[in-house]
């Protein structure tokens, strides 16, 4: 039997399961087994098969890049030949587009990279079409557009998010505040700080079974944990990935309608042929990248405001702007001065090399 047959006789399982007390157990088990499953198909033991491969993997520029994922004929090569001015294939045929094509667009002085995709279809994480190929760029992106069709958004919005899931990547999700801590015996233990509402005792247990796991201390302090979290966190190789679902073709229907897909987080509804809400969805693009803009200031000049330097939020202290300018620079640094959000008054605040910046602040690096 193939890993996807496995795979379907699992979720068929699943799925003729009811969820209870007395099924907890059994449930857990195949929640785990599916998880290895699919980590077989991401990371196949003959090697290959989950990287980008040629045409797929292209170079990477600027300091932060958006994947185009979408059914086909969904008009991702449209928006991104619009938004960034690169040529890429547009037309009413499906699989116009058969590699990654990239091209950059500058908001607010920051260079974004954006690839469009080739379409995927259901199935593609198991190996059909480009699908694995796809996704797996996907994997290396630090914002996912997933593209929908305004005229079927809702399910296919639900298949594609079961690809991407099936791949290891999770949207718009943090990672789970579970620990698990392997020891050499006394059992399994389990501590909880939240009550469990979505997991039980019975299925925790099963779950470490099923990674053989017989000695280990549990906490979960995170509410509304599921066995899913808790796999998640035992694989360990989950991405955590930002999305936004850009709704386009809104050209071809009502207003009535339009009011109903406002509904959907995370979700802007757009018209790439006629360049409808477009600005908003840039906007949304760089609020959800979390940058962080950093104007550089000499000594006795007034501020660079045309070249800032952009840092990725959780990485912007002193020393990562410091780094990015030149890998030399904090070693030669006295101290700092900053301006602006991050600094304690108006005037300007002394800083070393750990302190945390704020978009928008100015910096001046005072050597030794
Ligand atoms: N009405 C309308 N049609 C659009 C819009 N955007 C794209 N299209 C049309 O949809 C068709 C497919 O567009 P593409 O941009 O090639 O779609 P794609 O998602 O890149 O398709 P693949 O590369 O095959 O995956 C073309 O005929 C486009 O003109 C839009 O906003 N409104
Ligand atoms: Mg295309």
């Amino acid at each position: 039997m193939t890993t996807v047959q496995k795979i379907k006789e699992v979720e068929d399982e699943m799925n003729r399961t009811q969820k209870n007390k007395a099924t907890s157990y059994h449930l857990g088990q195949l929640k785990a087994k599916l998880a290895k499953l699919r980590r077989e198909l991401i990371n196949p033991s003959g090697g290959g098969g989950g990287g980008g491969g040629p045409g797929f993997d292209v170079a990477r520029t600027g300091i932060a890049s958006v994947g185009f994922v979408g059914f086909p004929s969904v008009g991702k090569s449209t928006l991104m030949s619009k938004l960034t001015g690169t040529h890429s294939e547009v037309s009413e045929i499906e699989f116009t587009t058969l590699t990654t094509v990239p091209g950059t667009v500058k908001v607010h002085g920051a260079p974004i990279q954006i690839l469009d995709l080739p379409g995927i279809i259901e199935g593609a994480n198991d190996g059909r079409g480009r699908g694995r190929q796809v996704i797996a760029v996907a994997r290396t992106c630090h914002l996912i557009f997933i593209i929908l069709d305004v005229l079927k958004p809702l399910g296919d919005k639900k298949i594609i998010e079961q690809e991407l899931e099936g791949f290891g990547i999770r949207l718009n999700k943090t990672p789970p505040n579970i620990t698990v801590r392997k020891k050499d015996k006394g059992g399994v233990s389990i501590t909880n700080t939240v009550p469990l509402t979505n997991i039980d005792h019975d299925e925790i247990k099963a779950v470490l079974s099923e990674y053989k796991m017989s000695n280990a201390d549990v906490a979960i302090r995170q509410a509304g944990a599921t066995a899913d979290d808790l796999v998640d966190i035992i694989e360990g190789n989950r991405i955590y990935i930002p999305a936004l679902y850009v709704l386009n073709k809104i050209d071809a229907i009502s207003i009535e309608e339009l009011d109903l897909l406002y509904k959907i987080p995370y979700s802007v509804p757009v018209s790439s042929k006629d360049w409808l809400n477009v600005d908003e969805l840039i906007e949304k693009m760089w609020e959800t990248l979390n940058l962080v803009r950093v104007y550089t200031k000499p000594r006795g000049l007034a501020p660079d405001y045309s070249q800032p330097v952009i840092l990725h939020r959780g990485k912007c202290t002193v020393e990562d702007f410091c780094s990015s300018i030149h890998k030399e620079i904090a070693k030669q640094m006295k101290y700092a001065i900053v301006w602006g959000a991050s600094a304690k008054h108006a005037r300007g605040q002394k800083v070393g090399l750990d302190h945390v910046l704020e978009d928008e602040d100015v910096v001046h690096i005072s050597k030794k």
